[in-house]
Formats: C-alpha cells, sequence, structure tokens
C-alpha cells in the first residue's frame, strides 16, 4: 500500500490507523505547500488534489474517513470496526460521516469572520476540483461500482440529483447527467421523490 502523506496535514489522521494496525506501506510525502499535489499525475490519483491517499493494488482511495474505513474493513481481524450486523455499526457510522460531513465545514465557516476560504485548508477545496471529481466519480455506465447498484449510488448520485434540482450544478456533464437520468428511472426513486405525495 503507497500513503500519500504530509506531516502537517489530515494524513497524520491516516498514518495513526495505519501505524495503530501496525501494517506494512509506502509513505509518499506530497508537499502540498510546494505545490506537489498539484501535478498531473497526482491528480489521477486525487482529482481534489488534496491528501491522504492510499493506494492498494488497484484501489484507490482518498477522504480520510474512507480511507480508515477501508483500512478497518480490510483487517477486520484487528477488532477496528465492530462486525457487519454488529448494532454497533451504525453509532460507527455516525462517528465516521460526522466530522467531516457537519463538523468541518461547521468550523471552517466560523473562523471566518468575513475572510475568504482557503481552499488549500478547506477539505472541499473549490467548485473546479470538485467539479473534476464528480466527473471522475461518476460512472459512465451503470452504477458508481459496477453492474450492481449499491448505497454509493444512493448517497453520491441522491447528492448530485439534489445539486441539479437546486442549480448548484447548473451545467452538468453528459455523464452526470446521464447518471442522475439513470438514478431518476429507478422505480424506487420515483416512489420515494412521487410529488403528488405533498
Ligand atoms: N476531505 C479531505 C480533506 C483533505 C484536505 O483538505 N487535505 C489538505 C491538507 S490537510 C490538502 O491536501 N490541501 C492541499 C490543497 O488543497 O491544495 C479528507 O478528509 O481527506
Amino acid at each position: 500500500m503507497k500513503h500519500y502523506y504530509h506531516p502537517m496535514s489530515r494524513a497524520v489522521t491516516t498514518d495513526w490507523l495505519l501505524t495503530e494496525l501496525e501494517t506494512e506501506h509506502e509513505r509518499v510525502v506530497v508537499d502540498f505547500l510546494a505545490g506537489e499535489n498539484n501535478t498531473p499525475e497526482y491528480r489521477q490519483i486525487n482529482p481534489m488534489g488534496k491528501i491522504p491517499a492510499l493506494v492498494d493494488g488497484d484501489v484507490v482511495i482518498t477522504e480520510t474517513a474512507a480511507i480508515c474505513a477501508y483500512l478497518a474493513d480490510k483487517f477486520l481481524e484487528k477488532g477496528f470496526a465492530p462486525p457487519l450486523g454488529s448494532s454497533q455499526r451504525g453509532a460507527y457510522y455516525r462517528y465516521l460521516f460526522y466530522p467531516g460531513s457537519v463538523l468541518e465545514p461547521m468550523f471552517t465557516f466560523q473562523q471566518l469572520d468575513g475572510a475568504e476560504v482557503s481552499p488549500q485548508s478547506a477539505g472541499w477545496g473549490d467548485l473546479e476540483r470538485c467539479l473534476a471529481t464528480i466527473e471522475a466519480m461518476t460512472p459512465e455506465t451503470e452504477w458508481a461500482l459496477g453492474s450492481q447498484f449499491t448505497v454509493a449510488d444512493v448517497v453520491f448520485g441522491g447528492t448530485l440529483d439534489f445539486a441539479m434540482q437546486f442549480g448548484w450544478l447548473a451545467s452538468p456533464s453528459a455523464r452526470v447527467a446521464g447518471y442522475v437520468r439513470r438514478i431518476k428511472d429507478r422505480p424506487a426513486y420515483r416512489q420515494s421523490h412521487d410529488p403528488s405525495w405533498h
């Protein structure tokens, strides 16, 4: 495994977990302060240009919490995640998702006080990087993980659909628009988004 890392970054969290797991890996320092995250090679790994990233064979994982979840599952026997089916799974997911989706934006915005947010320190970077990442993560056919529709489509596709409806994603590419169309064509989607219900 290759861990793309910098000591002054969120990658210390993933480094910490790798250390707890006592697992062998290669540490690749990406000096984002010197712009090493902006090379085409690194953007291939993470179109967001963010660290950390973990490459395990063919598998590329970005986002601190996703990397931690992946490692916990890969080394399930080490006990860093409650087993599938355990009632603790609910609390576990909450601890994983709440920091990135709620705490980080809240703390970042409350620091602003009229100043502009720095794309280098804000986890969400900027619109341009997000659009490139959405493009890279959107499947050209079928679903996020291939032929099987999964929760990845419900969460990721559902967010894209929401963003289109609210005009946040004003000019989606044909690839994104096609994916959202496939999402909207699902009978369960239609049932739960039935306008007559309101
Ligand atoms: N949501 C991402 C955020 C990662 C992030 O913002 N990393 C910063 C360092 S702490 C970074 O790579 N900044 C470089 C840049 O955006 O140019 C995660 O949790 O992994």
